[in-house]
Order: C-alpha cells, then sequence, then structure tokens
C-alpha cells in the first residue's frame, strides 16, 4: 500500500497540525496540505465531521460546496473606519454592494429555495450587512426557523465581537458549529486608529476606551466558544502602517486562545465607499503584502487562503455569486421543491469523489522523487476539485505551489475574462499576464492557439493534458515530467 500522502493521515482524511511549541493545547490546525515544519496529529473525526462540508474552514471543501448568507442583521454597535453603513458589513463581505434586507421568515424561505436549486449548499450564514449580534432576535429567530426546516443544514455567524459574550450559550443551543469574529488588534492603541467608537451598556465609547472594551470581551468572547466547543475562524482586515506589523501577535494571541482558523482580509478602501479610511487616503495592501503577510505566518494557527470575502446575501460556490437569481421579487415567481433527498445524493457524490481523488493522489505520488525545488501553477476550475474550466471563461485562476512533498493551495487570482461575448479580447491579456506573475504553468480544461502562444512568450507553459481530471493528482504528474525537464536541461548545460 503506498505512503500516505504528506499532510494526509491514512484513513485518508487530511492530518491536524499541532505546532510542536504548542502541543497540547487548543489550538488547532486542520493542515489540508499544511507544509509546516509542525509535528503532525490525526485530524480528528469529531473535527473533520464539522469542517470537511464547510467551504470556509477546509479548503478542500471549497472545491464541493457551497453557502449562503441571509441580509437579516442591519443594525450595529460599533463603528469601523473602513465601514460605511451604507454598505455591507466589511468584516466578513466586501464593502460597495448593498444588500437585500431580509426578516427571517423571508430568509428562511429564500434558503429553501436555494437549496432546492443548489444541492451543494452546505452552510447558511448571517453576515450583515450591520453585525449578527447587533441584531440577535433576527438572527435567533432565523436560526430558529431554519433548525426546523432544514435540520441538516450547517449554520455560520459572524461577528466584531462585541456583544459575543451575552450570546454564546444561545449560539450553542442552535447547535452552531462555527462562529467568526473579526479581529483587528489585541492593542488598543492600535485600536483606537481603527474604531472611532462603540456603542456599548447603553453609551457611547470612544478612542483608547473604545478600542480597550472591544478587545476584551473579543477575547471573552472567543474563550467561551472555544470552551463551548464551537469552531472559531478570526478575521482580520489588513490595514498597511496601522495593523500590518501587528498581525503577527494577533496571530498568537487568538492561536494561544484556541481559535481554529486565521483568515487575513485585505482592506478594500475606495473614496466612492465613503469610508473614513477610503476618504483619508488609506490604501489597501498589494497581493504580494497580504501574501508576504500569510507566508511569515505560516507555521502559526492555520491560515485560510481561499476567502473571497463575499457580500452579505452572497449565494453558491466561493468566488462565483447567484444572489441576483434569488431576490425577493424572483422568489414571488418561483415554485420551491426542495428535495432533501438531492442534498443527501450530492453528499454521497462527493464522498466518491473524494475516495477517488486521494486514490489518484496516491497514485501519482508513488512516482515521486526527491528534491528541492517548488514552483506556482495556475489552474483553472469551476469546482469540483478538477480542471475543468475554459482559459477564456475563468474569472480566476486558483494558485498552487507544487514540490516533490505535494501541492498545496496557496490563493486565488482574479482575472479579466479573456473571452467576452464569444470573442477573443486580447485586451485582458496583459492583466492575465500580471496575475499569472511567478507562475511556471497554467493548467486549463482548453485553450485557444493565441493565448496559448502568448503565455510561451511570457514563460508561462499552458497546459491542456489534465483536462476535467483531479487538480491534486495532475499537479503532481506535471510536476514529475517538470522535474525530469529541469534535471535533463541542467544535464545537457554541463554536458
Ligand atoms: Fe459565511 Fe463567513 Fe460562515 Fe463562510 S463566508 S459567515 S465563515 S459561511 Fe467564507 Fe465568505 Fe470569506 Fe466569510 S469566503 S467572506 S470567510
Ligand atoms: Fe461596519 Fe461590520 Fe464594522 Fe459594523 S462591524 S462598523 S457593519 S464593518
Amino acid at each position: 500500500m503506498p505512503a500516505p500522502e504528506p499532510g494526509q493521515a491514512k484513513n485518508g482524511r487530511p492530518r491536524l497540525v499541532i505546532p510542536i511549541a504548542s502541543a497540547g493545547s487548543s489550538a488547532a490546525c486542520p493542515s489540508e496540505g499544511c507544509h509546516t515544519s509542525a509535528a503532525t496529529a490525526p485530524l480528528t473525526e469529531h473535527i473533520w465531521q464539522k469542517i470537511k462540508d464547510h467551504p470556509c474552514y477546509s479548503v478542500e471543501a471549497h472545491q464541493h460546496f457551497a453557502r449562503m448568507h441571509v441580509a437579516v442583521a442591519p443594525a450595529c454597535n460599533i463603528q469601523c473606519n473602513y465601514c460605511n453603513r451604507k454598505y455591507d458589513c466589511s468584516n466578513e463581505s466586501r464593502p460597495g454592494v448593498t444588500s437585500e434586507k431580509l426578516t427571517p421568515e423571508q430568509a428562511a424561505l429564500k434558503v429553501l429555495a436555494v437549496a432546492a436549486e443548489i444541492p451543494q449548499l452546505s452552510v447558511v450564514g448571517i453576515a450583515g450587512p450591520g453585525d449578527a449580534l447587533a441584531n440577535p432576535a433576527n438572527t435567533f429567530r432565523t436560526f430558529e426557523l431554519l433548525r426546523k426546516q432544514i435540520p441538516d443544514i450547517k449554520l455560520c455567524l459572524s461577528t466584531n465581537g462585541l456583544a459575543l459574550p451575552d450570546h454564546v450559550d444561545t449560539i450553542k443551543h442552535f447547535n452552531v458549529d462555527h462562529v467568526t469574529i473579526t479581529i483587528n488588534m489585541v492593542d488598543p492603541d492600535i485600536g483606537a486608529h481603527i474604531y472611532p467608537w462603540i456603542f456599548y451598556q447603553h453609551r457611547r465609547h470612544s478612542g483608547i476606551d473604545a478600542a480597550r472594551i472591544l478587545h476584551q470581551r473579543q477575547m471573552q468572547g472567543l474563550e467561551q466558544l472555544v470552551a463551548a466547543g464551537i469552531l472559531v475562524k478570526v478575521n482580520s482586515v489588513l490595514i498597511p502602517g496601522i495593523n500590518d506589523r501587528h498581525l503577527a501577535e494577533v496571530n498568537r494571541v487568538v492561536k494561544s486562545k484556541g481559535a481554529f482558523l486565521h483568515n487575513i482580509m485585505p482592506l478594500i478602501s475606495d473614496p466612492a465607499h465613503g469610508t473614513h479610511f477610503g476618504l483619508s487616503g488609506q490604501r489597501g495592501p498589494s497581493a504580494q503584502e497580504l501574501q508576504a503577510l500569510q507566508d511569515q505566518l505560516e507555521g502559526g494557527i492555520q491560515l485560510m487562503r481561499h476567502c473571497r470575502q463575499c457580500r452579505a446575501d452572497a449565494v453558491g460556490m466561493l468566488g462565483e455569486d447567484r444572489s441576483s437569481e434569488f431576490t425577493s421579487e424572483k422568489l414571488k415567481t418561483i415554485a420551491i421543491n426542495y428535495d432533501p433527498a438531492a442534498r443527501e445524493r450530492y453528499r454521497a457524490y462527493v464522498e466518491q469523489e473524494r475516495a477517488d481523488q486521494r486514490a489518484a493522489e496516491q497514485q501519482q505520488a508513488q512516482h515521486h522523487v526527491a528534491s528541492n525545488l517548488k514552483t506556482l501553477v495556475a489552474v483553472a476550475t469551476k469546482g469540483g476539485a478538477r480542471i475543468n474550466q475554459h482559459f477564456g471563461h475563468a474569472g480566476e485562476f486558483q494558485i498552487y505551489e507544487v514540490s516533490a512533498s505535494g501541492a498545496r493551495f496557496v490563493g486565488h487570482r482574479k482575472i479579466d475574462h479573456y473571452c467576452a461575448g464569444g470573442e477573443e479580447e486580447e485586451q485582458a491579456m496583459p492583466s492575465i499576464l500580471n496575475a499569472l506573475q511567478g507562475c511556471t504553468a497554467v493548467l486549463v480544461a482548453k485553450i485557444g492557439r493565441c493565448p496559448q502562444n502568448e503565455l510561451r512568450a511570457a514563460g508561462i507553459e499552458p497546459i491542456q493534458d489534465y483536462a476535467h481530471q483531479y487538480i491534486e493528482a495532475s499537479l503532481l504528474a506535471w510536476f514529475q515530467q517538470y522535474l525530469e525537464r529541469q534535471t535533463s536541461d541542467n544535464g545537457s548545460r554541463v554536458a
């Protein structure tokens, strides 16, 4: 029997990574392909069951499962300098898009309609457009309706944490397994540059006083959630010049308190959004700055690198948004025929796919040779963990770091569609080449001759040989050929 892949237990599940320094603490890392120097232990069945279908908590699950947000939480109890209340909560969703506010009853109906159409739906989250726990009546009424209506759906919420300690028991009562807290600082001096005020215990607090209260409540809420056995993801907005150097400390603190996952999100700042940061010229980080920080934090708490900063009424797989198909107007005209069996069949299909995928990776891993070489490769995919998208139709590429020890997802890069309206848009190529910077190859289901030539001229190899095959097994197969070519090139140079 072939040896399991690095980062994968013998039972085929990803491994839990417990960094040696904190082994024995409750800090945990779900390690899908996590390449750290940490000691590894098998991901427990209990944790695996919680994350295996959650597209945000498992990078592997995001290839198969969809989430939706219901916008039932309009109010907020704090002010962030990157937020304009006209738009969604940018702690969990990108600013610049308004959502349709829903009552809990409208939300429950919408979930049924989406579940009937999208069998991949596994999670319903409340992520704004304000703060889920600044609107506890709406949030928990929605959960109550959903628990009755679709008991097997995962429930998720996102909060700034100010009201969190007051609601952990209720969150537990509704069997919510996943909570996100946005924690941008653990030092109130830094917090004072991010939060002008909070509203707490019937009055407004500002400056360092506000940041200190918020920090204390966030830490208290995090500890209570962990004690209650609820998985906590921490979102941090990366704000250059304000908390960029501080986020390593945030990472260390939330890990020590038992958070499960850390998601560093780039500040989106634009004067058009009317936010304090947007209007005062505060810039967001570049993709390189974000990646450099993520790389610096590798080896600590597991990082989420596949976040798409979705909106508060997002629907569908991460990276796609089908919310416009399910507006209140359209719901009036849709006959909802929800059949739970369809979602069950889909889950059974995914289990089979996962087994086949692991078998393909293990078979491929047998051919590997030792090498220190590693390289970045882009992949065009519509999901399903397969290379199944035409180059011209891709709106983003998934980026993998490939080496002799495996293929590791490191992020996604958005691009302009090469084909628009059925015609090849050569104007898009410069931005695509820019997005592919640093990549050695791009694996696609299909690609036309012109873009192939342009990619080759830029030193990027277009590959169609693995069309519709599993991503990671294909990357390993491609890498083996790449290594052989590199070795023979070096040999001929020496000769
Ligand atoms: Fe939504 Fe957030 Fe739950 Fe996911 S999103 S409440 S944990 S179900 Fe996911 Fe979207 Fe990123 Fe959020 S990709 S913005 S991390
Ligand atoms: Fe805006 Fe969300 Fe911050 Fe509230 S918590 S101010 S809604 S970004």
